[in-house]
């Protein structure tokens, strides 16, 4: 039947047979085939819907994610097999839309996976970011920008006729909307709305990723802002988040008229959640949109307040948005007598001026609007809820106490285990049949294995196949050797200090000198890497460079590249992480604790196999509890102690650096190795930085670490133990299926019918 259908859309299209018709021919034809699939799968309905804003939407290639949900993936890989064509090269064609950071974007992209599988009525609404977010290339052992451009002739994206106008101080847009379809695993669609304007001019970037700044016309949606927060001109950023968030309220107010609803009672036929304070200025424009049909001021806050709810991604006080008034006042003074209005409604009640949406300083505080003027406030770890509601928004906890909730976060299976690695869910399939795929909790069914010495082995040989997968990947995308019997030890990740992949660094270090002393591991180690730095992010800049450098002086190393290597990925994306995540023995999670929220990257290592080096932190705690003590390598200062510096400042990192064992490690950045393939002055940054500032405690935990990780190497030579501990790994990975979080949120949070 399907392979029927291929035919004929062949013919038409090329007057081609599949045999005949090459990869990208094919892969257009899948597309064709795929979106008609699509066209007759039903809409989702309800009678009450939710709205999922977010500047970000990290949501991968989509050709195997639909094939998969639509049930039709095994049908059209063996149609293909039998053509003599290969899926997995065909997927190749199609291009990543980098429309997210990292995290948060692609918590997203796993959550639109899960509302509509569990048939739930829920949009997303977003930006269609032309370029996306910078392209990463490697020159002369640095980051360079690049665009990176993922709109195609055919494609996913649907454009549509439906238009807004945007007013902006002093003039106005016209919005157009596109859309991608999502498509739930085995259910029904909803939508993914990007809005965009036309007039949009990309041939203004010229060099890297540099463009005009002030013609808003031309440039609003040609890239989406990197994570960092102290890059000069943000001014553009506050222009996108209103454009994004005044569509989004004009589409949902006209979606709630379309179907008849009394805008007076919005909260009980919508919610909205606000992912990270991105899309806060929703509640001050939808307060503005409904006066302007008739509604007073009190009575549509308090329909606002009872449809908004908020999710906080950060505890990193510096990433909390604070915009100035005089941004807000230029991009869109109609917001500001209300956010004025907002803030006098909290200084009327309250006298706690921590606690007020504008600050002495003249800035709006976005969390704090979203906090008064929405009815949940989540976090997403147990940790990490618990650290908001006791220190970094304990004022706001003293007040609304029943507003805080968690919501664990989760990652949706389908990708990251049905299609990243098909061998592993297989051979699952084979083990305890096919349900763990609709009840994930199943997964522990795998449990009754654990001594099963043919099951161990075969888990260890489907590594292996992942592992010289990646190798055959790295050896074509960027002429690179991998050994296969080698341990592949993996921290991928945007780059920053909190997250220390300087501290890794160290240990490359470490390992280097001794192998130089002839002390020699048991087995050949590859640190693999993949992370971008935000382009004004400096330090995060030079630990890229010191990590090439020491790329390179190590490959050139006859006596040690035997032993260790270093591998930097060009450009980490979701694309990539489907093929290095199964391929992973070691799964790197090592933020200082107490500040990486929760993560998700631990969730998919896990899921595949791979053992966890970190730290208690974020949803490392959580995994912690699931596996035990013996099934996780947990090391370095506890959130307590960690914050317990930070209030008395009693972490002075010169006293660590004195130490003979951490100085050795430290002075090798500035070593003459270092310089000759190098650059000093920021070689000499990151140096000067660890020993003077050390902000995220690197050198606090460097011996433990190090310790540690000396711990996972000696007993990944007990295979079979080792893959024992893989087994409950994965056993116990059930709870962090995005599908577990989405039930949650909408139980509740959201409550749709
Ligand atoms: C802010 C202002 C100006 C420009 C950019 C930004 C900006 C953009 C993106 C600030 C933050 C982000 C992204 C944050 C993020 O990805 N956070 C991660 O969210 C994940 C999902 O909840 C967590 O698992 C991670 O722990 C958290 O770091």
């Amino acid at each position: 039947m399907i392979e029927n259908d291929l035919k004929i859309i062949l013919k038409e299209r090329i007057n081609k047979t599949i045999k005949e018709a090459s990869n990208e021919e094919i892969y257009l034809a899948l597309l064709e085939l795929t979106k008609n699939k699509i066209k007759n799968t039903p809409s989702i309905k309800g009678n009450k819907k939710l709205y999922y804003i977010s500047a970000e939407f990290l949501i991968g290639k989509l050709l195997s994610n639909n094939l998969i949900n639509l049930g039709i993936y095994n049908d059209i890989k063996n149609i293909l097999e039998k053509n003599g064509k290969n899926l997995s090269e065909i997927e190749e064609i199609e291009l990543e839309p980098s429309l997210g950071n990292g995290g948060l974007g692609r918590l997203a992209a796993c959550f639109l996976d899960s509302i509509a599988t569990l048939g739930l009525n829920g949009d997303g609404i977003g930006l269609n970011y032309h370029f996306g977010l910078f392209k990463q290339v490697f020159k002369g052992n640095k980051q360079k920008e690049e665009k990176n451009p993922w709109i195609t002739k055919e494609g996913w994206l649907n454009k549509t006729n439906k238009q807004f106008e945007v007013l902006f101080g002093g003039f106005k847009v016209k919005s157009r909307l596109y859309e991608i379809d999502v498509v739930g695993y085995n259910n029904g669609k909803n939508k993914l709305h990007l809005f965009d304007i036309d007039t949009i001019d990309e041939s203004i970037v010229n060099e890297g990723i540099n463009f005009d700044k002030e013609e808003i016309k031309k440039n609003l949606t040609l890239f989406l802002y990197p994570d960092d927060s102290d890059e000069a001109g943000h001014l553009l950023r506050v222009y996108q988040q209103y454009f994004m968030v005044s569509n989004a309220a004009q589409l949902i107010l006209l979606e709630a008229e379309e179907k008849g609803y009394d805008l007076r009672n919005l909260h009980e036929h919508v919610t909205i959640q606000i992912n990270d304070t991105h899309p806060s200025m929703i509640i001050p424009e939808l307060i503005r949109l409904l006066g302007m049909k008739g509604i007073g001021t009190e009575e549509a806050i308090n329909i606002v307040s009872q449809t908004c709810a908020y999710t906080n991604h950060t505890i990193l006080a510096e990433a909390l948005e604070k915009w100035p008034i005089k941004y807000i006042d230029k991009v869109a003074p109609q917001l500001m007598p209300i956010i004025r209005e907002l803030d006098n409604r909290v200084r009327a009640k309250y006298s706690d001026e921590r606690v007020y949406i504008i600050d002495k300083d003249e800035r709006v505080h976005m969390a704090h609007m979203d906090i008064h003027y929405g009815f949940s406030v989540n976090g997403v770890a147990a940790l990490h809820t618990e650290i908001l509601k006791k220190e970094e928004l304990k004022a706001f906890y003293d007040i609304y106490p029943e507003k805080f909730n968690n919501k664990t976060n989760g990652i949706t299976f389908r990708r990251w285990l049905l299609h990243c690695n098909n061998e592993l869910s297989n051979f699952i399939s084979e083990l305890i049949g096919d349900d763990y795929k609709k009840d994930v909790t199943k997964l522990e069914d795998l449990l009754k294995y654990v001594d099963d010495k043919e099951v161990l082995k075969k888990l260890d040989e489907i590594k292996t196949n992942n592992k010289i997968k990646l190798k055959k990947y790295l050896k074509e995308t960027q002429n690179i050797e991998i050994d296969e019997n080698s341990i592949y030890d993996i921290q991928i990740k945007r780059l920053h200090e909190y997250k220390r992949q300087q501290m890794n660094v160290l240990y490359i270090i470490y390992k280097y000198l001794e192998i130089k002393k002839g002390k020699l591991p048991a087995r050949p180690i590859t640190v693999i890497f993949g992370a971008k730095a935000a382009p004004a992010y400096i330090i995060a800049k030079d630990i890229i460079h010191t990590i090439l450098c020491l790329q390179e002086i190590i490959e050139k190393d006859e006596e040690v590249n035997k032993h260790l290597k270093v591998v930097m990925i060009e450009n980490y994306n979701v694309t990539k992480a489907e093929k290095l995540i199964p391929a992973c023995d070691v799964s790197e999670q090592i933020s200082l604790a107490s500040k990486e929220a929760s993560g998700t990257g631990n969730m998919k290592f896990m899921l595949n196999g791979a053992l966890t080096l970190g730290t208690d932190d974020g949803a490392n705690v959580e995994i912690h509890e699931l596996v035990g003590d013996e099934n996780i390598y947990i090391f370095g200062a506890s959130s307590k102690e960690v914050m317990e510096h930070y209030k008395n400042r009693d972490y002075i990192s010169k006293e660590y650096y004195e130490k003979e064992n951490i100085k050795e490690l430290v002075d090798f950045l500035i070593s003459d190795k270092m310089i000759k393939v190098g650059d000093k002055e920021n070689l000499n940054r990151l140096y000067n930085e660890l020993i003077n500032k050390d902000w995220f405690m690197t050198l606090l935990d460097l011996e433990d670490y190090i310790k540690t990780k000396e711990k996972v190497f000696k007993d990944y030579e007990n295979r079979e133990r080792w893959n024992k501990k893989a087994l409950i790994n994965i056993a116990k990975a059930g709870y962090f299926s995005s599908d577990r979080t989405i039930e949650q949120y909408n139980k509740e949070i959201w409550k749709l019918n």
